[in-house]
């Protein structure tokens, strides 16, 4: 494996890299929470403050904590939802996009559910995890416009059914979606080099892409400011926070790639 040390400046990109990139027919990106960090948007499993210091967001994620207390459940969404609302895509985001406009063979596969892939510019992008900003019944999963948030003791209600209303998200326990899972394993096994960016790939199926990459062949290149439990099995681990690093990968490889809207 070869590595560059934790920097806040872009790590040097190795040459065999950049030809990697330079012929590969077809690229992918896993990207996880990392990538949306410097947006502005916590992560899952890195040092929490304010809410995320008082519950575990591990733990509001399942259909178990949602029967128990789907007020709370809600209101954690709810805020989160706002936060997402607020953040705007940051150099990460737009550098991947604009590997995209210079590789059209390119899809991201994202298991953020801020959306913010799609507001940086991306078009092929495959959301495992859903997104937060849509709102479903709980009950039978139709997507809803709107809602009356106004009850300071229950989450809103569906108004077709009355059963409460939910983020359109993927909780542990909870199957991803059948379109985007296939989307995304395919294109793992077909990829030259996978991207993995701003993941602790810690949770399945998302887990096993970069290993089916690599077992058909892809050369892993992990972007990340600290190891992960991936970091032995990949072929490029360049160390430093993703809106750094990518942009500096994006112009070694492709110059001056079309920039993103
Ligand atoms: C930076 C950075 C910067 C910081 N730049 N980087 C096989 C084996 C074992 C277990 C299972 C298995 N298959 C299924 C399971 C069970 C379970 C699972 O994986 N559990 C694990 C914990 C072991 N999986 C599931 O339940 C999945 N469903 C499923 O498999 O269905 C079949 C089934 C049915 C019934 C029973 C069992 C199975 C569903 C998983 C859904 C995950 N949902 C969440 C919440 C989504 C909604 C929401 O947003 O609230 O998805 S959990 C959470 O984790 C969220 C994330 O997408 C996901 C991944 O987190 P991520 O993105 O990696 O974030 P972090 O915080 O962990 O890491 C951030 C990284 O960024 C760190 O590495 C930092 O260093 C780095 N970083 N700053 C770049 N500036």
């Amino acid at each position: 494996m070869n590595s560059t040390p934790t920097a806040s400046v872009a790590p040097a990109i190795p040459a065999a890299l950049i030809g990697r990139l330079r012929k590969a027919r077809s690229m992918a990106a896993l990207t996880g929470a990392g990538i949306s960090a410097e947006s502005g948007v916590p992560t899952f499993r890195d040092a929490q403050t304010g809410m995320w210091a008082k519950f575990d967001p591990l733990e509001l994620a399942t259909p178990d904590a949602f029967r128990r207390n789907a007020k709370l459940v809600w209101d954690w969404y709810a805020w989160r939802r706002e936060l997402v609302a607020q953040a705007r895509p940051n150099a990460g985001h737009r550098a991947l996009a604009a590997i995209e406009a210079a590789n059209p063979n390119f899809l991201v596969i994202t298991q953020n559910v801020d959306g913010l892939h799609q507001a940086a510019g991306s078009r092929n992008v495959v959301e495992l995890h859903g997104n937060i900003r849509r709102v479903k019944c709980s009950r039978d999963g139709t997507i809803v416009a709107t809602w009356d948030d106004s009850s300071p003791r229950e989450a809103p209600r569906c108004a077709q059914c009355g059963a409460f209303l939910r983020p359109d998200v993927v909780w542990f326990e909870e199957t991803l979606p059948d379109d985007a899972l296939v989307r995304a394993e395919h294109a793992a096994r077909d990829c030259d080099v996978l991207l993995v960016v701003g993941t602790a790939a810690e949770v399945y199926p998302a887990a096993m892409l970069p290993a089916y990459a690599r077992h058909h062949g892809a050369a892993i290149v992990e972007i990340n400011p600290n190891p992960t439990r991936l970091s032995d099995r990949v072929d490029y681990a360049l160390r430093g926070p993703s809106g750094i690093v990518l942009p500096a990968l994006a112009a070694a490889v492709w110059g001056d790639v079309p920039a993103s809207p």
